[in-house]
């Protein structure tokens, strides 16, 4: 009997742990604390009452029920007997959020509209994610405590190589916001196409808009000012920041393509590579052109790259302008050279209240931690890290490796890129940054946050780029979000199944890691 009984007890106690592990929160990124405190608040599967005390939060509710709406078709009411109460008061950190969910309702907290943002995001994901039963959705009863770790969370999309367009974008930015990113980084300018139009000067979209990568001659594709403005305040009601980026002095050939003269030549390999460095023309050109930028994007910085400018520099060699300027300014070399462009150009972006960022290479031209701030990219470089913390720059971490995200996430996988064999798997992602990094912990108040840069040499389409974003986008949320001691790489693959279907249920193609040798080709893409 005691045999049996003991049986039966082993049968409920497993029992009631399978449920347990069922009936789990699961949130990407996990937050600073969640604990369950026993029950559950039973919401109606199509209908949810919904109160708040502050107009303040009226945005990010707005996007919130819409959401909801979109997703499991709940309508919303607001009378005072609310299954959902938002309030905002002081006393929770910037951006951060408690939910409270008793039997009766759920409470979310903040400070702040963002923090109220992040919050509903939470509790989204708790509706979506919970035990559906009859027409209940069984959210279990709990305290989560949140706020993020970094404050710079960003992912970077390149158009300028492939274009995706208004609808693409914006579906980033929904799930981006669904995961906490807060800057969307928009490489709009590259050689392969210019895609953001500039009013005085038409020709850089209509004939440096044309083609795409190792696609001369496909159609021409760029954003219209209006549209701009629209995908701005779309990511602003999302608490998204858009960083836009022009790069220069290198990567001009579209802009070069669309107005000659402001050209500096390249190189056989990238011809028309840069913008000219000694023409005055060409600096009042780029400053009328950052100006509009800088009046549609309302970031407080703009990008102007900085990157790789030696691939195509090599005419300034011999250029009868560029030498005379050498002489003039007494540049010894091409190094100085960029040197002095990027100077003169952070100037302008100075002028224009404006922070100028820039690729690593920035930290050589001297142009200083009041004027710029750095993204460490080069992973074989770690000593350009270092000197960027040394000399007091601001730094954001988006290396290659892990995350590039136009690189190879499996072993077993051929699309994408690798470097000298390396690539960016999601476990990677998950557990940047290592403490190895230099001068990471001695300059950690300069480390202002994470990005993964999708570059799209290789990303000819839509379904290639969810192939190469999801889920890893879910790896790089928590690496940005969540405090190392709180990371687990298995609790975040258990919770991710929950997203995966999600993906699933919005047609994204997403790369499934516990089925990593499926091979995308297969299935035509
Ligand atoms: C390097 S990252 C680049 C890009 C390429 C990318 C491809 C950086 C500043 N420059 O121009 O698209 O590698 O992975």
């Amino acid at each position: 009997m005691a045999k049996y009984f003991a049986l039966f007890l082993i049968a409920v106690v497993s029992c009631t742990h399978a449920a347990r592990e069922d009936r789990k929160i699961r949130i990407i990124p996990q937050p600073v604390s969640v604990v369950q405190t026993g029950g559950f608040l039973r919401l109606d599967t199509s209908y949810i009452d919904f109160y708040s005390s502050s107009s303040d939060a009226n945005n990010a509710i707005k996007v919130f029920q819409d959401e909801l709406k979109d997703d499991l078709q709940i309508t919303f009411s607001s009378q005072k007997s609310s299954d959902v109460e938002v309030t905002i008061h002081d006393g929770l950190v910037s951006g951060g959020y408690s939910i409270e969910v008793d039997r009766k309702k759920a409470t979310i907290s903040a400070s702040d509209p963002e923090g109220t943002f992040h919050g509903l995001q939470s509790l989204r994901q708790m509706i979506l994610f919970s035990e559906k039963k009859g027409n209940k959705i069984l959210i279990p009863c709990c305290k989560i405590e949140d706020f993020p770790e970094y404050k710079w969370r960003g992912l970077m999309l390149d158009e300028a190589r492939h274009f995706f367009g208004v609808e693409k974008v914006k579906q980033l930015l929904d799930m981006m916001a669904l995961h906490k990113l807060n800057i969307f980084h928009w490489h709009l300018t590259d050689a392969s196409g210019w895609r953001i139009e500039i009013k005085k000067y038409p020709l850089l979209t209509t004939v440096g808009g044309k083609g795409a990568h190792k696609n001369p001659d496909g159609p021409v594709k760029f954003y219209t000012a209006e549209q701009i403005k629209e995908i701005v305040a779309y990511a602003g009601e999302r608490f998204i920041t858009i960083v836009p980026e022009i790069d220069m002095p290198g990567h001009a050939a579209a802009a070069n393509r669309a107005y000659p003269e402001f050209s500096g030549g390249g190189s056989e390999a990238y011809p028309e590579f840069t913008f000219h460095p000694a023409k005055e023309g060409t600096y009042a050109y780029l400053t009328d052109i950052l100006r509009e930028i800088s009046e549609l994007f309302p970031a407080s910085d703009i990008h102007l790259g900085g990157d790789e400018v030696h691939f195509g520099n090599q005419q300034w060699a011999t250029d009868r302008q560029v030498q005379s300027l050498m002489k003039k300014m007494n540049l010894s070399d091409l190094k100085a050279v960029e040197k002095y462009f990027i100077n003169r150009m952070s100037d302008s972006v100075k002028s224009l209240q404006r922070k100028m960022l820039g690729w690593d290479e920035i930290v050589d031209s001297e142009v200083g931690p009041d004027n710029a701030m750095v993204m460490w990219w080069r992973h074989d470089k770690p000593e350009q890290l270092k000197k960027a913390l040394e000399n007091k720059y601001n730094v954001i971490l988006c290396p290659r490796i892990p995350l590039y995200f136009d690189f190879v996430q499996h072993e077993s996988h051929k699309w994408g890129r690798r470097w000298r064999g390396a690539f960016a798997d999601i476990e990677k992602v998950y557990t940047f940054p290592p403490d190895t990094l230099p001068g990471f912990k001695e300059f950690n108040d300069q480390i202002l946050g994470i990005q993964a840069n999708v570059w799209t040499e290789t990303i000819v389409d839509d379904r290639r780029l969810d192939f190469m974003i999801y889920p890893r986008i879910s790896a790089l949320s928590e690496a940005a979000w969540t405090k190392a001691g709180n990371k687990n790489y298995e609790d975040f693959l258990e919770r991710l199944k929950a997203m995966l279907s999600f993906f699933k249920d919005r047609d994204i193609y997403y790369f499934n890691p516990f089925e990593p040798g499926l091979s995308p080709e297969a299935e035509g893409i």
